[in-house]
């Protein structure tokens, strides 16, 4: 699968479930109502060097993630669920920052991860799935999500990071763990590999003990930008 690029851009559709309009009032609206919303996170979305807002959060009943940037480009697209996730992270090294964000309720579990290609917030689609944690340089783990984990690394030596996921489950008194890597283009995710294995599980150790020990053994953590 090679780049895929706006034309037919699959990205910047709203989803079934969702009022395109909640979207398109906001961006479409007072650019300041837009940018001014509360809590912000710090980012740099298109590699300017100049720090761009993004935030995640509630709009008239609907789920929005947003970005505006410095140079006054601003976009939203449909958030999910309850909208407590939002992860900054660079994780290709390429100077513009992609964004993890989603949700974790107890009965919906779920993530997207857009990018910031050519004034457009594009949803990266691809085989990811599930919960994800993105694990930073000098983290502490203390994030309630488990399951998996995703880091950056060139795995397949292609001279650009691949996004690395990393997934654990318990068997008998064994931990086994998937690594799977993607390769990312555009706004397209490519499986490209994966390797596995099986571990004695620690005593006492909890499940996201176990994941977290599992990311720190098999993906390499990713430089993330803080998100204050
Ligand atoms: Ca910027
Ligand atoms: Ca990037």
């Amino acid at each position: 699968m090679g780049p895929v690029e706006p034309a037919n851009d699959p990205g910047v559709s709203a989803s079934p479930s969702v009022t395109p309009s909640a979207a398109e009032k906001l961006s479409k609206g007072d650019p300041q109502r837009f940018c001014s919303r509360r809590d912000p996170v710090v980012a740099d979305v298109d590699g300017d060097g100049r720090e761009d807002q993004v935030f995640h959060s509630w709009v008239k009943g609907q789920a929005l993630v947003g970005v505006c940037t410095a140079a006054g480009k601003k976009d939203s697209r449909p958030g999910l669920g309850m909208s407590e996730l939002l992860q900054i992270i660079d994780f290709d090294g390429d100077g513009r920052d992609e964004i993890f964000f989603g949700s974790t309720g107890i009965t919906i579990g779920g993530y997207e991860v857009t990018r910031f290609l050519r004034g457009r917030l594009r949803l990266v689609r691809g085989p990811l799935g599930g919960e994800p944690m993105v694990v930073r340089q000098g983290a502490e783990f203390t994030n309630r999500m488990v399951g998996r984990a995703f880091g950056c690394e060139d795995i397949d030596e292609d001279g650009t990071a691949n996004l690395v996921q990393v997934t654990t489950r318990f068997q008998g008194q064994d931990v086994r763990w998937k690594r799977t890597w993607y390769s990312v283009r555009g706004a397209s995710a490519e499986r490209v590999g994966h390797d596995g294995g099986s571990e004695p599980r620690g005593e006492g150790e909890s499940r996201i003990d176990v994941l977290m020990r599992a990311a720190r053994d098999h993906v390499r953590a990713c430089e993330a930008r803080e998100s204050s």
